[in-house]
């Protein structure tokens, strides 16, 4: 990936964010309808203290009064419904068409090695739905047949081995929530704004709780030397090569994981099925998908995704390498870029927390640009190297504001603004962009991404 393509001025655009989806998209909606009133009362309704679903009945409630219409059964209160899907997997409503990954036009050349983007905007709570993950391929997709699939361990080991994916499935299993984060989430805006969209700007991350064999149950069958060997290479079968080094301390933590399940089913094959290395809190690259081999040494390999990509470039020109950790980072996703503010009233902003080093800790949210900050309700729970979702309501005046969230998690660590982040990493970087986002509200309600300077 080079800066260019990131920073393309191609992808600002992107109608489609515009079509009304969930969120403060719905409003927009209901205001296209012709029912600016239902929703204004509901929304005067919901600021003056009343819950906000309470608010929502008596708006309906007053927009029904002695109108005849409201007496009439709408079809589905009266006739048979659809027999159960017994035989199918099931499937989003049709009014939730417009809830998907995109991908950015321009930012890359072929669809196989390429990226696209989970819609942040559309999604509640803290998990991801498999079929919305972002997927970042280097060389194409596959969907393995589990049957012929085999994990090799070898190296540092007393004997190599040779796993089956039946072989795996029958140890010892854990269930654990974890974020993965592309690297280079967010590497479109280092140098300046460049893309609309939440989707586009942070949607390199997904969250879901993965089912798997902590990988050091593999080593300990294998009899891996773990005095000298400090340092394990996972490869994938695609055929992308992709190897990379994990350091030790990582695996003996129990927390690097061997996954084969993703939210309650196997992995997605755009995920890595069957196989995939799971190393929390670690960028998006380590995650190894079509995990065919596991091989312990006592030095990092340098591996070519190691050696010339995901490097970072500093201010005085060097390169930076094995920065692997997802530092502490957030961002609101409602409102967010592309959205639109009906009226001026109350609005729950909403956002994303995250940290690759431990749990969450705060989460403060400003709307007038950073002078004045609140602290926002951290919603349960909060896990550790997991997404946090975060809430904090707010009172639209109409006036033009700036809405930005800014989190810490347990060890301290304070997600910088693009100036501190700038004067640390320079503004040629394309990996680790942990910085503060800033929404700018406009009087007409359009929201857009911008950065101050
Ligand atoms: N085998 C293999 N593993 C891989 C990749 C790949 O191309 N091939 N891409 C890596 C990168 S750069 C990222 S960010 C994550 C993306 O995982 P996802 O597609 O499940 O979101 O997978 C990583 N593991
Ligand atoms: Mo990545």
């Amino acid at each position: 990936m080079n800066l260019q393509t990131w920073i393309s001025g191609r992808v600002r655009k992107a109608p489609e964010n515009f079509i009304p989806g969930s969120g403060v998209g719905t409003v927009f909606a209901e205001a296209r309808a012709g029912r600016r009133d239902f929703i204004r009362n509901a929304f005067a309704a919901a600021a003056s203290g009343v819950a906000a679903s309470a608010a929502v009945a008596q708006g309906a409630a007053a927009a029904g009064d002695g109108d005849p219409a409201i007496l009439k059964l709408p079809a589905h209160s009266t006739g048979l419904g659809q027999p159960v899907a017994a035989e199918g997997y099931g499937k989003p409503s049709k009014y939730e068409t417009n809830v998907q990954r995109r991908t950015s036009p321009g930012l890359t050349q072929t669809r196989q090695a390429s990226v696209s983007f989970a819609p942040l905007q559309s999604l509640f709570g803290i998990v991801t739905p498999s079929g919305l993950h972002f997927e970042r391929h280097h060389q194409g997709w596959w969907d393995i047949d589990p049957s012929q699939h085999r994990l090799m361990v070898n190296g540092m080991v007393k004997a190599a081995k040779v796993f089956t994916m039946d072989e795996i499935m029958r140890l010892p299993s854990v269930s654990r929530f974890h974020f993965i984060e592309c690297g280079a989430n967010t590497g479109m805006e280092w140098g300046n704004v460049a893309v609309p969209t939440v989707q586009y700007t942070h949607g390199m991350l997904s969250c879901s709780e993965f089912t798997g064999v902590p990988l050091i149950t593999l080593l300990q069958m294998a009899g891996a030397d773990l005095k000298k060997g400090r340092f394990v290479l996972a490869e994938g079968a695609d055929g992308s090569s992709m190897t990379r080094t994990i350091p030790m301390e990582l695996i003996e933590s129990g927390e690097v994981l061997v996954a084969y399940g993703q939210n309650g089913e196997m992995l997605r094959p755009e995920q890595g099925y069957p196989l995939r290395l799971v190393v929390p809190g670690v960028q998006g690259v380590s995650w190894v998908k079509y995990l065919r081999r596991i091989e312990v040494g006592d030095q990092p390999w340098a591996a070519k995704d190691e050696a010339v990509h995901y490097i970072d470039l500093m201010p005085d020109g060097q390169h930076r390498q094995y920065s692997s950790i997802q530092e502490c980072k957030s961002v609101v996703t409602t409102p967010s870029g592309g959205q639109m503010l009906l009226d001026k009233g109350f609005y729950n902003i909403t956002g994303l927390a995250w940290s690759g080093r431990g749990k969450v800790q705060r989460v403060d949210v400003s709307v007038d640009g950073g002078r004045n900050w609140r602290t926002a309700r951290l919603e349960s729970p909060v896990l550790s190297k997991c997404l946090t979702r975060f809430n904090i309501d707010w009172v639209w005046d109409g006036q033009p504001a700036i809405i930005q969230s800014r989190a810490m998690d347990d060890t301290g660590h304070v997600q910088p603004s693009y100036q501190q982040l700038r004067a640390a990493r320079g503004s040629r970087s394309i990996y680790h962009n942990n910085a503060i986002q800033s929404w700018a509200v406009q009087a007409n309600g359009e929201v857009i991404n911008v950065q101050l300077s």
